[in-house]
């Protein structure tokens, strides 16, 4: 089963495509979305704001995924989606964030992407416990990964305390 987890800044991976935590407008903002629209360059942000809007301001809904290339950064391609804000769990948050995850993923095959990297989304500024977010992505990429073996999956941890959360997430579905 090729999931793996790691500690890294995403931004350095050299895969087929990397998905980034964005907000619904697309046009950047802090935390992981900050440092790719920064390490891929301003034509991140002029891609982004080519794509059409679903409603005023909104490129992505929350639970959708959308591709552009990756530009200045190793990874080709950019696979933006947008977790749920935590609202203490009953506000559909757990079905939102496996959307996230499955878009991801039929977007990648769609295009021929392979090699995928995901940060931790929703963990950071939406507040996402990160173990209950863990045990979301990891039953919906072990799920696809049975559908699909050849997807080679990365969860890219920042910092050592998120990565054994995922890594003890995954070693329970694995
Ligand atoms: N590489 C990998 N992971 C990172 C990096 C990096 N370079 N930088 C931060 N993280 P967050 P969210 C981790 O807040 O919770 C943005 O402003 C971070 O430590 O980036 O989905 C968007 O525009 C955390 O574990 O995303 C949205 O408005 C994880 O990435 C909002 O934040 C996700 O934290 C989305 O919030």
């Amino acid at each position: 089963m090729s999931i793996a987890v790691i500690t890294a800044d995403i931004t350095t991976l050299a895969a087929d495509a990397i998905v980034n935590a964005a907000n619904e407008t697309l046009l950047g903002g802090g935390g992981v979305d900050g440092a790719i629209h920064r390490a891929a360059g301003p034509q991140l942000l002029a891609a982004c704001r080519a794509l059409p809007q679903t409603a005023p301001g909104v490129r992505c809904p929350t639970g959708e995924a959308r591709l552009t290339p990756g530009f200045a950064l190793p990874a080709r391609f950019v696979i933006h989606t947008v977790g749920p804000v935590w609202h203490g769990g009953g506000h559909g948050e757990a079905a939102l964030l496996a959307s996230c995850h499955r878009n991801a993923l039929r977007l990648a095959r769609e295009h021929g992407l392979r090699r995928l990297a995901f940060p931790a989304i929703s963990c950071g500024v939406y507040g996402y416990p990160p173990p209950l977010a863990a045990a979301v992505a990891v039953t919906t990429l072990h799920e696809a990964l049975a559908a699909h073996p050849d997807f080679e999956l990365t969860l890219c941890c920042y910092g050592e305390g998120m990565r054994a959360v995922f890594q003890a997430a995954l070693d329970a579905v694995a």
